[in-house]
């Protein structure tokens, strides 16, 4: 019996289950570089090379392993650029029993997929992806019942169920969470680990190609394009991370510095999510350099509960509220996102310094992508799908399931509080503690309203004050509410009037 396993781009993973129990010389696998894939949002140039080229590796690697791989690449004058179509053609091109292919991430193109058994004539095998912790049943299972899903409790069943960081059925250290130890500044002066950065190769080279040529309008640069494109290569950035940014992870996870893209973050999601490194051997391996003493326990704790915890726990999400969760806007906003967001030209040297690292590296950090970006979006009100469409277009790693929960619910606050208790809306004052972008910017932090003023200050005032049907029952911002009640009248036009002439001037 031929087998045909479709492998779509983000499941290169040796072990895939549709691949497990085949014999190499009766099984045909399929991969194909596709229009609709690379086309459904406009991804940033460094994202298409990064995902084009790892196809590409893996195939080879694949082949080198004694796989017959079929592989249709993007300017074959034949591909009909859609995963159906693709099939379609491949078998016409085979004799094949059986179609095998792991669910996909996307709802978008899982509903694709469950067109396959009407569509051809030949038995279609899905499989779970079990490269997730927590199957999407298990999780319906925790969430069944509940009257609120708080990421917190649903982090603490997977320590228990993995054993992370556990002894005797206690966590580790007496406390589930060191948040407290971890969210200090980086100072200026500290000794940053320098990121990993690979030259592109032959395969590499030609896809630079093909992407300059096809997407020469897409958003970023490709200049200095250093992703690594193979499972060793993403090994190597795991093993550079866990030997010198580890340590520090935690303490400084919340910390931005003007020119320092990296800091003390891993930037291994687009390895993570494309199926180069496995979540949960990360995880084995942090919680070993925890009990070797080579790092604290505030830094693993924090980091395994970003893998196991947050990013289980927004698959789990996206399954569970998909197709409608999309179209969420609880805020009702409906302002066009500005098109600084794809220049990074702005005076706010905040969003100058995230939005061209994203430009230069496809990459920015989460309190960056939740605290300057995400926040400004909230604070101007921007309609939650441009937002939503900006992020899976701009960073490496986005992927539909991971990118939506974090942008429409966590970021946005579009889902009205499934994903976050509160919405991460703030003012200047806490990006001028958590960084060092204040200090060279033509704003000035400290004056709150009307000429110099920092955007972010008025603005923080007029969303409270424009939302506040929608949020004042929140326990969470009675004291943000108790403090605008308290001031007199004219203080509160006069924040109102200055957000009110920022916004008038937004393009
Ligand atoms: P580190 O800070 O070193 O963290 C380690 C790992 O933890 C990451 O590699 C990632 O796998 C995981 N992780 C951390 N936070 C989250 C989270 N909130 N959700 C899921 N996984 C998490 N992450 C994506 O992988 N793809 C996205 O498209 C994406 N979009 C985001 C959009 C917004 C608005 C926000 C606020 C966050 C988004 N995140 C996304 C989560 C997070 O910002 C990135 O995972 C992280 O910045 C990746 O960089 P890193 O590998 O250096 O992470
Ligand atoms: C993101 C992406 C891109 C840009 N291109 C391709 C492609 O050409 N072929 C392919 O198989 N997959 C690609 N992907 C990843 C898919 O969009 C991803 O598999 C789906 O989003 C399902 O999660
Ligand atoms: Fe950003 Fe305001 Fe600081 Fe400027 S002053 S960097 S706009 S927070």
């Amino acid at each position: 019996m031929t087998a045909l396993v479709y492998i779509l781009g983000d499941q290169l993973t040796r072990d895939l289950a549709s691949l497990r129990g085949c014999a190499k010389d009766d099984t045909v696998v399929l991969m194909t570089e596709l229009d609709e894939e690379t086309r459904y949002v406009g991804h940033h140039k460094q994202k298409l090379v990064f995902i084009l080229s790892a196809m590409r590796h893996f195939a080879q690697e694949l082949s080198a392993a004694g796989w017959r791989v079929d592989y249709v690449k993007l300017d074959d004058p034949n591909n009909s650029g859609a995963f159906t179509g693709e099939l379609a053609r491949a078998l016409e091109r085979h004799a094949i029993d059986q179609i095998r292919i792991v669910k996909a991430g996307e709802w978008r193109v899982q509903a694709m997929i469950d067109e396959w058994p009407d569509r051809f004539d030949v038995t279609v095998r899905q499989f779970d992806d079990d490269r997730f912790i927590c199957s999407l049943d298990a999780f319906d299972a925790w969430a069944e019942d509940r009257s609120s899903l708080t990421m917190e409790f649903f982090y603490r069943e997977m320590r228990r169920k993995t054993g992370l960081l556990m002894s005797d059925g206690e966590p580790e250290g007496g406390r589930w969470n060191f948040d407290k130890e971890n969210r200090k500044p980086a100072k200026s002066d500290l000794f940053m680990p320098d990121r990993l950065a690979f030259e592109p190769d032959e395969i590499t080279l030609a896809v630079i190609h093909l992407v300059e040529m096809r997407f020469a309008d897409n958003v970023g640069r490709l200049a200095g394009f250093g992703f690594a494109v193979t499972r060793d290569d993403a090994e190597s950035v795991l093993e550079r991370f866990l030997d010198c940014a580890l340590q520090s992870f935690g303490t400084y996870q919340d910390a931005m510095l003007t020119g320092e893209a990296f800091l003390y973050h891993a930037v291994i999601s687009p390895y993570i999510n494309i199926g180069f490194l496995d979540p949960l051997a990360i995880c084995r391996r942090v919680e070993a350099a925890y009990r070797a003493g080579r790092v604290p326990l505030n830094a693993a704790e924090g980091f395994i509960r970003q893998i196991i915890g947050w990013r289980e726990f927004v698959r789990g999400i996206y399954w569970r509220e998909m197709p409608g969760y999309v179209e969420r806007n609880f805020l009702e906003a409906d302002r066009n996102l500005p098109a600084f967001y794809w220049s990074g030209e702005t005076d706010m040297h905040c969003l100058a310094e995230a939005i061209g690292q994203t430009l230069d590296h496809a990459y920015a950090h989460h309190i960056q992508r939740l605290m300057i970006t995400g926040n400004f979006a909230l604070l101007i009100g921007a309609d939650p799908k441009q937002v939503h469409e900006w992020y899976l277009e701009v960073y490496a790693d986005a992927y539909e399931w991971v990118e939506l929960p974090n942008t429409l619910g966590m970021s946005q606050f579009g889902d009205g509080g499934l994903l976050g208790t509160k919405p991460y809306a703030s003012s200047g004052n806490y990006i001028d503690k958590m960084s060092d972008y204040c200090g060279s910017c033509r704003y000035d932090v400290k004056v709150k309203a009307g000429e110099g003023a920092c955007p972010f200050n008025p603005l923080y005032w007029h969303f409270l004050d424009r939302n506040r049907d929608k949020l004042q029952g929140s326990r969470r911002l009675a004291m943000p509410y108790r403090t605008w009640d308290g001031m007199d009248a004219a203080r509160r036009e006069e924040y109102l009037e200055s957000a009110r002439s920022f916004l008038r001037g937004l393009r």
